[in-house]
């Protein structure tokens, strides 16, 4: 080999306080997990000898246990962004312990292009292959790494022989330019390719490789219960009658489905229904069903930057890779997630909400308008460029002491202005074109559990009239209730 290989604990050597580190990873797909695992150890003893040492760490969207959990214990993090959705994490985001960004995702690589978030020393990036003159091929996901082996001034490689070289050809990496020199990105349909199959580096940057065999940390899911399985077959019913209504065209559109359970649900209602033809999704993960429902040819075409997939079924990929060659193109999440593409190609977005107002507000991210739950990812990036943009959620929380609709959200992601449909396990309420009183009617309605329907026109009867009806030092009354009673049905109008 041509590159000086090493121990993860060697590379760790290498790191300094304070650096600037940008990890490969979107999900636990493709994340860096030896040489994180291993600062995580090496912040300890630094720790323990009584010396600083902490990381900023900029990955896609989250890492897995090995990247987040082992920093977040090891209290090795002096700054984290653009995503998270690990325990201790956001144990250490809530307490103020860890600096973090919760930001749009395709915004991090043209932050990292801008000088935003400062210069790069290390892109610490898994591979499955890398050439001598430096052609890196990458792992299940695309993220942030291009951009993050562009711009640091040194670079260590995970290579990682549990993932396949035949993924070659499943990538198509492709960079913007930095404007004002900057043209469209020549993507016109789902499938479309434009970049190479690998990203090039100066082989002289590559100052080690960490040799490794270690599955990405992919969680299962839970089987969708009667709620989320309710909210699947709203939103895929109402899709039908788009489609039927002319206002979706008959060869349908592309969808992007955020992740989880409900996503999860949503795709599966979609793929049993007799009414939706197959269809693309233009997206920025791939979860199990998406592999499923290209195999049972409900779906055309996947674009994504992560193949956030469990074990057994990358094994399944790999066994048949042939077969997903030309269905499966993973790109740099800044064109997974261009809003340029988005409206270009006239994408349906479905993403989770934590709440919903009753003008149409959504928080995707915070509890109780403080606490971060895991962050916006980039359900940002879709919704504000939508064809169609769609909200889910179960219309209570924890047993039904939180109702997600409330007069006002408590933290604000997706703007009325933003915000299409929303459904829940009750229903859909079509806010397009509404006006804010009649926007309030239909979430009630249709979306908001029947047992908090009574308080919340209680609230629309006695508020201060206006285009928006709102009595501020009213509006957060159910959010006060839960916080000091425990039970927002506790609010009174
Ligand atoms: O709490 O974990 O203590 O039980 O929030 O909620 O219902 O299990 O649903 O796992 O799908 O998460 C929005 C957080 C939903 C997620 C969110 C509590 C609830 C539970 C989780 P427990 P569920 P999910 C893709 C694109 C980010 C935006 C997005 C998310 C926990 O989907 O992070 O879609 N989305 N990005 O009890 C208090 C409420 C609550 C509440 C739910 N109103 N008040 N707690 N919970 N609603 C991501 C990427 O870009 C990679």
């Amino acid at each position: 080999m041509a590159y000086k290989t090493m121990t993860a604990e060697e590379a760790a050597s290498l790191i300094k306080n304070g650096d600037n580190i940008a990890f490969s990873g979107f999900t636990p797909a493709g994340a860096a997990k030896a040489i994180p695992t291993a600062i995580a150890e090496r912040a300890k003893s630094e720790h323990a000898a009584g010396r600083e040492f902490k990381i900023k760490a900029i990955t896609g969207a989250s890492g897995g246990p090995s990247l987040d959990g082992v920093l977040a214990q090891a209290d090795a993090l002096e700054y984290r962004a653009p995503y998270q959705s690990n325990a201790d994490m956001r144990k250490g985001i809530n307490a103020g312990s860890i600096n973090f960004t919760d930001m749009h995702l395709s915004m991090t690589p043209q932050y990292m292009n801008y000088g935003f978030l400062g210069k790069f020393d290390w892109a610490i990036v898994e591979a499955a292959e890398v050439s001598e003159n430096g052609e890196i091929l990458l792992t299940t996901s695309v993220g942030i790494s291009p951009t993050g082996l562009k711009l640091a001034d040194k670079i260590i490689i995970e290579l990682n022989e549990y993932h396949s070289p035949k993924l070659r050809g499943m990538h198509d990496i492709y960079e913007t330019a930095n404007p004002p020199y900057r043209r469209e990105i020549p993507i016109y349909t789902c499938s479309d390719r434009c970049g190479t199959e690998t990203v090039k580096v100066d082989p002289s940057k590559i100052v080690g490789i960490v040799l490794t065999n270690r599955p990405d940390e992919v969680g299962g899911f839970k089987e969708a219960d009667a709620i989320t399985t309710k909210v699947g077959e709203n939103v895929s019913n109402f899709l039908a009658a788009e489609m039927k209504a002319g206002r979706i065209p008959a060869e349908f559109l592309p969808i992007q489905s955020g992740v989880g359970n409900i996503a999860n649900a949503v795709l599966g209602a979609m793929g049993s229904n007799p009414d939706i033809p197959q269809f693309s999704m233009f997206s920025e993960v791939l979860q199990d069903s998406v592999i499923d429902m290209l195999e049972n040819g409900h779906m055309k075409f996947a674009s994504a930057t992560s193949l956030t997939v469990t074990s057994p079924k990358l094994k399944e990929i790999y066994d048949n890779i042939k077969f997903f060659h030309d269905k499966i193109v993973l790109r740099p999440q800044e064109i997974s997630n261009n809003p340029e593409l988005v409206r270009r190609l006239g994408i349906i977005s479905i993403n989770t909400a934590i709440e919903v107002d009753l003008f149409g507000n959504v928080n995707s991210s915070h509890i109780m308008g403080k606490n971060l739950m895991n962050g916006i990812g980039g359900s940002g990036d879709f919704t504000r460029s939508a064809y169609i943009s769609i909200f889910t959620t179960p219309a209570v929380a924890k047993g039904g002491l939180i109702s997600a609709f409330v007069p006002l959200v408590s933290h604000a992601d997706h703007s009325e202005h933003s915000v299409n449909v929303v459904v829940s396990e009750y229903g859909v309420a079509d806010l397009r074109c509404k006006t804010p009183m009649q926007r309030a009617e239909l979430i009630i309605n249709n979306c908001a559990a029947p047992e908090y329907r009574d308080l919340l026109r209680a609230y629309m009867a006695s508020v201060a009239k206006g285009h928006t009806p709102q009595t501020l030092s009213k509006a957060y009354a159910m959010h006060e209730a839960f916080v000091k009673e425990g039970d927002m049905h506790k609010a009174v109008f």
